[in-house]
């Protein structure tokens, strides 16, 4: 049986295979989906983030182990999505332009489509444009941007500006969020809500949506 320390040495060691079993072991057990996220794959990618910027690890070893983790995620993804319960409301989320950073969004994408909201992921490095043309085609309720670099962060401004300038502010909620994001910045930016993590974040959106 495998345990949440074995689980997260596997994702900062980068060890694809032993992730995978020790994560479907752990469900086996019976261990919660949001635990095995929080306590042994967000708990490895957070000592990585550390090693990384302390240079003891280099971004080749980090982008392994970041994909121990969504090799993971696949797995335990499907176990919260499952809840089959009445959407709470449409959520568009992205990457803003220039930024490749996905593991958190992802995060924040599954545990919102977990608490029942219909999810639109957009990916990555999406510009202000694709996101206008994804609410037109989408009419979402709440639209989020992810920015995990300060030289991005600009972007979600640009993003929000664009969405005034169309006349859709009225339209959608916006919700912001990533390591460089705070409120002042969200606020500044005309943001409705920041969100530091994934369980903030899907508070934040019942809380603008009004769900219970
Ligand atoms: Co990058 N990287 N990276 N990186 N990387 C950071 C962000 C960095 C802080 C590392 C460091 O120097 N300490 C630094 C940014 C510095 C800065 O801007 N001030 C950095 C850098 C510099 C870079 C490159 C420029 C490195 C280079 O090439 N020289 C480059 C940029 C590429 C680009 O985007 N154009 C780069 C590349 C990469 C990899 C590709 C190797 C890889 C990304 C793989 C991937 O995502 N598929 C990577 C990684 C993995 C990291 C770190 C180590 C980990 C990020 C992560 O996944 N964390 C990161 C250091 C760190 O954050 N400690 C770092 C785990 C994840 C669960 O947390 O993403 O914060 P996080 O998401 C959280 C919250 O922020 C929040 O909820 C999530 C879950 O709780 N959240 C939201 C996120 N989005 C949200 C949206 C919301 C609400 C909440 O509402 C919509």
């Amino acid at each position: 049986m495998a345990s949440f320390q074995e689980l997260a040495q596997y994702v900062i060691t980068g060890q694809f295979d032993q992730v995978k079993s020790a994560t479907k072991s752990l469900i086996e057990d019976g261990k919660s989906p949001v635990d095995i996220i929080n306590q042994g794959l967000i708990a490895g990618m957070n000592v990585v983030g550390a090693r990384f910027k302390a240079c003891d690890m280099f971004v080749p070893e980090v982008l392994m182990s970041a994909k121990t983790m969504s090799a993971a995620m696949e797995i335990v993804k499907p176990l919260i999505a499952d809840a089959d319960m009445p959407s709470s409301g449409k959520i568009l989320i992205g990457t803003v332009k220039g930024d490749l950073h996905d593991i958190g969004k992802n995060l924040v994408a599954m545990m919102l489509e977990s608490a029942g909201f219909t999810v639109v992921n957009l990916g990555i490095d999406i510009d202000p444009e694709q996101f206008l043309d994804a609410i037109d085609e989408h009419e979402p309720d709440i639209v989020g941007l992810s920015a995990l670099l300060t030289t991005t962060m600009p972007f979600m401004k640009e993003t929000i500006d664009l969405i005034v300038e169309e006349g859709l502010r009225d339209k959608v909620k916006i919700v912001v969020g990533g390591a460089p994001i705070s409120q002042e910045f969200a606020d500044l930016i005309g943001a409705d809500g920041f969100a530091p993590d994934a369980a903030a974040a899907t508070d934040l959106c019942r809380e603008l949506l009004s769900v219970k």
